[in-house]
């Protein structure tokens, strides 16, 4: 992207990657910088007051890419818009005249912005006339959504960010938010400083970052959340701590809530060996909980991707419920979002059972209603198919053509094989993205290019219901275009013209707003009627709100059910009765593993955007396994080692993590890495589609896995100055990086130094100069390395070595990018593989200032005691301070080693 694309100095906007929506200033590029924009936290924005976490710091590095998508292209040629939007309306055109609306599919996704997502769903749902619109949300949030209307009758989230820093016990359920809402996190443990009487619990099958601030971590047998929910309602019951009035005044169903929450959870020592956690760490849970009004449960995935999901949900809403514990200061049950803009799919209704505006199919008259609204000539009348049922039917053929946009399904979706099989049967594939090469973009047959962050105008609405504007402030580049202009203009080519052409975003978002509104009368939660009139220049100026923003409430609302009324037929919550279940797929002899998936702290989802970042990759370079150390003896598994994981879908190779954080019996795999970064590392190949039987969602925590060491192999590393194809090799990963192209890469047997040099294919144009290779082997270690230069200077570098354990790749990749000749020294020093006088940084801990495990190591070997004595010495955490959870974790062990 040239420097001369800018439009002005610097706007307010909201960071794209989690669902806390922290506040970013976007700052053109200043001569001194190099024309590289940067970002600074917004002080003024009410989720994070200027701070951002690793992820958000890093933006700036995301922004020029080098695989832009900047053309459309049909079948693998550019082509201009026109023609691409001819070819795709002439086929929807057609399947839909030949086999009804129910054959074309929008698959949608949490990043879009509310503006893209409101014009798609209008389009589908009121045009074309099916109700196929659905998104990664359906992976994400869709059990937390069907938990809520089941409880309130609308799909409300009830408390607020305050809520979690005034609570006096806070229990995370299935939630890593050290990693995963980093700023929200240090808000808590902020708060934590400030009153160290608030307790926070954490119940996960895994110790996370997140236990770094838990007074008690439950380690549950994965899947058993709904037993814990259901026995500290049956023990609120007995504690006699329920809040009746409430219950009379304002619920409905709590007896029969109760029998069935009596029956399945009958005493401490049955609940405590369904979950596999004792007896007294239960105790201690239910003593807190009985003692503590101000309580808020905080959920994740943990407890969203599961076949029980929605069940959880509900057992977590009905102790809140019957102890009036919601609609107040510091409570409630409060259901976190992992998208920035997960939230506005759900406000427009982006989701396949959903309509528009929080209405459903079902609701009385909502059909008539909305169908009004858009003078819409093709209304959809029943649900449509949730993603995993819509790649189903894909495979089967009933979907012809699918519209995918801000989505990597490829990688995301469970049973990766299904979801080829699906793309590959389905006649026209479209994908809208801003990168040229993803998994899913190589199953297209018409791409479209998108605008991206900093360059894209919309809204988006955080876990707290907060509406924020993110701004562009960068010019597209190529013939990038909008998301909702290319959706607008399908839709013109289509016929609808006059309900397609609007001015601009600003112009959707009053649509939007005032659909919220139209025959409201406070009946839907959901109504930001205070923006149907919003001009241009007032969108422009938008700060952000919290929904409800209904006519004559500009200011918002903090906080849900504060006037105990739910948005049921007759006001009043509704208890469920739950019957707590484990996972569908459960181990078995030949499948003994259960699988765990998540996110690791610096990597986005399939890494389209974190994987341009070089300093990212630094805290976990490669995809790994994280695998208890007796298991891992066991099999003959080694540290950092080659790993095999096969499950009945597919099977990975990963790198061993040995760790105590994950019980015997269970490993835990990040779900980040794409084929574009490691050729055979995309975990959801081993998913079961089992979802969750209301909700759709996925089971993707949870799958039964076999695990083996790979032997006969040897393991290398290659940095080279140009991308290489590496066929030959079992294993590879491309580790993103400043200086060149660096490969971990596992060979499937021994290689020679000739085998290696044969693999240099690289034919140059014209005369390249003189090349030299320079060789080193040791038949003892058996480590053989190679370094190729043209006119004195490296080009290639090829380590080769028996064990696992890889070479100073941080030196490496520095010594690459010399462009003056190598000296004597120097050459010695590439084969050696070690520098004769610099430090060895170890793994990267924090990734602000770039400070490794051995320079902590060494620190605390030298005296230091505590993380602010690091911080003061190596100034690592004293940033964002992401990494204080890990920093902590340095100290016993290192101190106990030097003992
Ligand atoms: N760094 C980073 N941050 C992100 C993202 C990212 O990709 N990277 N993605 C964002 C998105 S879209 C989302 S949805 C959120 C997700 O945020 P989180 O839900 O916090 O993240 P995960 O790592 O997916 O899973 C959370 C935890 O669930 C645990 N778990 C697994 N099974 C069970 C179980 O049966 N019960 C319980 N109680 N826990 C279980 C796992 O061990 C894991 O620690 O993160 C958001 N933030
Ligand atoms: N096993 C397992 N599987 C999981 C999960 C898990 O925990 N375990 N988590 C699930 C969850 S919670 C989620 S949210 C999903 C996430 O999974 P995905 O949604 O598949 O992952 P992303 O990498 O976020 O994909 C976003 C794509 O949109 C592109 N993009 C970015 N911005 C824009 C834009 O403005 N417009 C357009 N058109 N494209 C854009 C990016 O380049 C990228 O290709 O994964 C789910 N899958
Ligand atoms: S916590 Fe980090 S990733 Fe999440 S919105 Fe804030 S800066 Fe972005
Ligand atoms: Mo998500």
């Amino acid at each position: 992207m040239s420097v001369a694309n800018r439009t002005s100095m610097s706007v307010k906007t909201t960071c794209p990657y989690c669902g806390v929506g922290c506040g970013v200033n976007l700052i053109d590029a200043q001569s001194e910088n190099e024309g590289v924009p940067s970002v600074s936290g917004d002080v003024d924005h009410p989720a994070n007051f200027g701070r951002l976490c690793v992820k958000g710091s890093s933006l700036a590095q995301t922004i020029q890419s080098d695989d832009r998508l900047l053309t459309p292209m049909v079948d693998g040629q550019p082509v201009t818009w026109q023609s691409a939007i001819d070819a795709v309306s002439t086929k929807i055109a057609q399947v839909v005249k030949d086999h009804g609306p129910d054959a074309f599919a929008f698959y949608l996704s949490g990043q879009i912005l509310t503006e893209d997502y409101y014009v798609a769903n209008k389009l589908a749902k009121g045009f074309i006339g099916t109700a196929n619109v659905d998104t990664n949300s359906r992976l994400c949030m869709a059990s937390a959504v069907v938990g809520y209307k089941r409880a309130f009758g609308s799909d409300t989230v009830p408390c607020n960010y305050e809520d979690l820093e005034c609570c006096d016990l806070l229990i995370m359920v299935g939630s890593n938010a050290a990693w995963t809402h980093p700023i929200l996190y240090q808000r808590i443990v902020a708060a934590k400083k400030q009153r160290p009487s608030m307790r926070v619990v954490v119940i996960d099958p895994r110790e996370t970052a997140t236990c770094d601030i838990a007074d008690l971590h439950l380690a549950i047998k994965p899947g058993s959340d709904a037993a814990i929910f259901s026995f500290l309602l049956s023990d609120s019951a007995q504690a006699g701590i329920l809040d009746h009035d409430f219950i009379a005044s304002h619920t409905n169903g709590f007896a029969s809530a109760l029998a069935q929450a009596n029956e399945s959870t009958p005493c401490v020592s049955f609940t405590a060996n369904f979950c596999g956690i004792s007896e007294q760490s239960l105790t201690s849970l239910f003593g807190w909980w009985r003692d503590t009004p101000k309580t808020v449960t905080f959920y994740s995935q943990g407890v969203n991707q599961s076949s029980s999901g929605v069940d959880k949900c509900n057992a977590i809403i009905n102790c809140h419920l019957a102890t009036g514990r919601i609609g107040k200061q510091g409570a409630g049950p409060f259901s976190i979002t992992g998208q920035p803009n997960a939230m506005g799919g759900r406000e427009v209704g982006g989701l396949a059972n959903q309509l528009a505006a929080h209405m459903d199919f079902a609701t009385p008259g909502a059909q008539d209603l909305v169908q009004r609204f858009w003078q819409a000539p093709n209304m959809a009348t029943e649900n449509g198919l949730k993603a995993v049922d819509l790649f189903q039917a894909m495979e089967k053929g009933k979907v012809k053509v699918v519209w995918i946009m801000s989505t990597n399904p490829m990688v995301s979706l469970p049973d990766t094989a299904q979801v080829r099989r699906a793309l590959e049967k389905c006649e026209l594939v479209i994908v809208s993205d801003c990168k040229a090469h993803t998994d899913t973009t190589a199953m297209a047959d018409v791409l479209f290019p998108a605008t991206g962050w900093s360059e894209k105008d919309g809204t988006v609405t955080n876990s707290e219901r907060r509406i924020s504007r993110q701004r562009g402030l960068l010019s597209a580049p190529g013939d990038a275009k909008h998301d909702w202009w290319a959706i607008c203009e399908v839709a013109k080519s289509l016929g609808f013209q006059a309900a397609f052409s609007y001015q601009g975003a600003h112009d959707i978002f009053a649509e939007h707003a005032a659909l919220s509104a139209f025959e409201n009368e406070g009946k839907r939660d959901f109504d930001i009627g205070h923006f149907s009139r919003i001009t241009k220049a007032e969108y422009d100026a938008l700060v952000p709100v919290q929904w409800p923003v209904p006519e004559g409430r500009p200011q918002g609302t903090k906080r849900m059910f504060e006037d105990k009324r739910f948005f049921t037929p007759d006001g009043r919550a509704r208890f469920v009765a739950i019957v707590p279940s484990l996972p569908k797929v459960q181990a078995s002899q030949e499948w003994p593993f259960t699988l765990n998936t998540g996110r690791v702290r610096d990597q986005w989802h399939t890494m389209t955007r974190t994987g341009d970042a070089a300093s990212l990759a630094k805290h976990t370079a490669q995809p790994y396994v994280e695998i208890h150390p007796r298991e891992a003896k066991r099999l003959g598994i080694q540290d950092k080692s080659l790993v095999r994981l096969t499950s009945p879908y597919g099977e990975v190779l990963l790198k061993a993590k040995l760790s105590r954080a994950v019980a015997p019996g269970n490993v835990f795999v990040a779900i980040h890495w794409t084929q574009q970064f490691a050729n055979a590392s995309v975990v959801s190949n081993l998913i079961p589609q089992v979802v969750d039987p209301l909700s759709g969602q996925p089971e993707s925590k949870h799958a039964q896995v076999q695990l083996e060491a790979v032997s006969d192999i040897c393991y290398g590393m290659i940095i080279s100055a140009t991308p290489l194809v590496l066929a030959d090799c079992l294993y590879w990963c491309q580790v993103p990086s400043t200086q060149g192209y660096h490969y971990e890469v596992v060979w499937p047997n021994r290689q020679t130094q000739a085998s290696l040099r044969a693999m240099d294919t690289e034919h140059p144009h014209g005369k390249v100069g003189k090349t030299q290779w320079l060789e080193y082997s040791n038949p003892i270690t058996q480590q053989i390395r190679l370094a190729k230069l043209v006119n004195q200077t490296l080009t290639l570098l090829m380590y080769l070595h028996p064990q696992p354990d890889s070479v100073m790749a941080d030196w490496l990749l520095s010594t690459l990018t010399m462009n003056t000749p190598l000296s004597a020294q120097d050459r010695l020093a590439i084969l050696v593989g070690m520098p004769a006088n610099i430090e060895e940084k170890g793994d990267i801990v924090c990734s602000c200032y770039q400070v490794g495990s051995k320079q902590i190591e060494k620190a605390i070997v030298n005296g230091i005691s505590s993380v602010d004595g690091l911080g003061a010495k190596l100034k690592c955490g004293t940033n964002c301070g992401s990494c204080l959870p890990e920093l902590k974790r340095f100290l016993p062990t290192v101190t106990e080693l030097s003992a």
